[in-house]
This record gives structure tokens, sequence and C-alpha cells, in this order.
């Protein structure tokens, strides 16, 4: 299951550690839902094999509108710009569309703010689906193993661009505001 929690205020050290709060404060897929953020499990095999046809992941394809995808893998070795990647990656940001990712392998951490603008760090590991909605304010870190490798899913053109904050006045950051007045 997926582990979500609050996060130290303290912003210094490495943001490949856990970074928990003190005491430890969990956050629920109850609580991750009501930010408009989803979470599915999707069994991957040892090989990185999961089922398609029929399979949950194909379902959630057909339900949501998937129709793009693509693997990414996040490591000093793999991908190419890796130190800036890695920078851009933990600026926070946020995106016209949602952020999809299915994790295959390795392990990382999606930070994603809450209505009080506090950080909630979700661990992301093999088999995790995990949708963040448009207009969140969010970043990613690999944890200190430095690798993940996760496909990328798209309703359409894929755009990835991140606008980093303030991007307050972009109509995606609004209408998340107004959906998540209605979620809570
Ligand atoms: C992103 O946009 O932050 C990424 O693609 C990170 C790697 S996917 C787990
Ligand atoms: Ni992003």
């Amino acid at each position: 299951m997926v582990q979500a929690w609050f996060m130290n205020k303290d912003e210094e050290g490495d943001q490949r550690e856990e970074r928990q709060c003190d005491p430890p404060r969990a956050v629920s897929l109850e609580d991750l839902k009501k930010l408009g953020v989803l979470y599915s499990y999707v069994a991957v095999d040892d090989n990185g094999k999961y089922r398609e046809e029929g399979g949950d992941l194909h379902r959630i394809k057909e339900e949501r509108g998937y129709n793009y995808e693509d693997t990414i893998t996040v490591a000093p070795d793999k991908l190419p710009g890796y130190e800036e990647k890695i920078k851009s990656f933990f600026e926070e940001h946020l995106h016209t569309d949602e952020e999809i990712r299915f994790i295959l392998d390795g392990c990382g951490y999606f930070d994603v703010r809450n209505k009080d603008d506090e950080w909630i760090r979700i661990k992301v590991v093999k088999g995790d689906l995990l949708v963040l909605p448009a207009g969140i304010y969010h970043r990613f870190t690999t944890d200190k193993t430095n690798y993940i490798c996760a496909n990328r899913l798209f309703v359409g053109e894929p755009v990835w661009k991140p606008h980093n904050r303030p991007a307050d006045e972009m109509s995606a950051r609004l209408e998340y505001l107004k959906a998540l007045s209605t979620w809570a």
C-alpha cells in the first residue's frame, strides 16, 4: 500500500531522505483523494511485466481516456541531463494536465501541497499508479538509490511543461482550487 506522510518543515539537507515530521503523521489515501490525488495498485511481476488486456491498468486507461504512454528511467546513467532534470523535477511546479505515473521499478517521492500549503510526501514503488490533478503544486525526487522507472500516461499529445510556483493566476490553478473547495 502506498505510504504518505507530512514532511518535516525543515527543508535543509538531502531531498532524498524520508523527511518525516516529528512525531510522524501519516496521510491516508482518503486524505489524498480530497486533494484530487488518485492512487491505484497494479500488480507488476519481477520481470516488470503486468497484465494488459483485461487488467486493471487497461480498465483505468479506458475509463480516463489515457491513450498515450511512454517510459522514463531516472538514473544517473540512463537519463540524459540527469543533474539538471533532477533539479527541475524538485522545483515546486504545476501542470495544465494530470501527471500520471505508473511505477515499474525503483522508488521515489512525489511531494504535494495540501489545502494548508503543507508538504505531503508520497512514497511510490513498483505497482503504484499515481495521478496528480492538473493545477496541484508538487515536486518529485528519487530516494537514495537514485533509480526509478515509470510509465507516463496522458490523454492525447503529451504536455510535460512544468510551471514553477508562483503560477497562481493560471486557469489550471484556479480550477484546481475551485474543485478542492468542494472535496474537503
Ligand atoms: C516528473 O515529471 O516529475 C517525472 O517524470 C519524474 C519521474 S517519473 C517517477
Ligand atoms: Ni510535475
